[in-house]
């Protein structure tokens, strides 16, 4: 049995391998990487739950494969939930990480250290080729640094300090992260379902 990962961003692909894998499902994982002929989805949603669904939704019908789609980003407190949805291109191109933490930042400024509330927030998206789907969402609660730490994870991981933490996302493990983070809290609540529904 195959299950699609239905995203184009390489990071996610490692973490979501990590996360499945670990789970232990009787699946053959494979990128959307596999099918370069299926073009990438428009992100119309307003939500992380219906971009997630509109991906999987387009890999699933395109493969006759069930898939799974990540949509996720960075929320902050004092930006009323803001870059969320569009935290990939918060700067304008699409996927420029660097871009995006340091508009962010700036747009931050000094702010106090009990304004810089913030959470990543993830929709784990489960379709089949017949339309059936599910969705499990998950977050991580932190805090934003000044400056960026670390050199691990992507996006907007050197900013991000986790509450209870000392470190950000980027200094911890690849491992670390994914035990807390918003992805692997939302993959491991969809792995019973795609159980169930996949057998
Ligand atoms: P796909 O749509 O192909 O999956 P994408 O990179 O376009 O890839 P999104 O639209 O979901 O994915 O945007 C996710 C953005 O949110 C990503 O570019 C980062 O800026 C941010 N983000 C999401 N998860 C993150 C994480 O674990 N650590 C840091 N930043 C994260
Ligand atoms: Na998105």
């Amino acid at each position: 049995k195959r299950l699609i990962l239905a995203t184009r961003n390489a990071h996610k692909v490692t973490e979501l391998r990590a996360i499945l894998e670990g789970a232990g499902l009787d699946v053959e994982l494979v990128g959307a990487d596999a099918y370069p002929e299926i073009p990438d989805v428009k992100e119309t949603g307003v939500t992380f739950a219906e971009n997630a669904l509109l991906k999987a939704h387009a890999l699933a019908r395109a493969t006759g494969h069930p898939a799974v789609a990540d949509d996720s980003g960075l929320c902050v407190d004092v930006l009323n939930g803001a870059p969320g949805i569009f935290s990939a291109r918060w700067a304008g191109t699409h996927g420029d990480d660097k871009a995006n933490l340091d508009l962010l930042l700036a747009q931050l400024g000094d702010i106090a250290e009990e304004h810089r509330g913030a959470h990543f927030a993830c929709a784990a998206a489960l379709a089949l080729p017949d339309g059936t789907e599910r969705v499990v969402e998950g977050r991580l609660e932190g805090t934003l640094r000044h400056e960026p730490a670390g050199a691990g994870g992507f996006g907007y991981d050197p900013i991000l300090q986790p509450l209870g933490e000392t470190r950000t996302c980027a200094e911890l493990t690849a491992a670390e992260k994914n035990a807390i983070s918003h992805r692997g809290k939302a993959f491991r609540g969809l792995v019973p379902v795609v159980r169930e529904l996949l057998g």
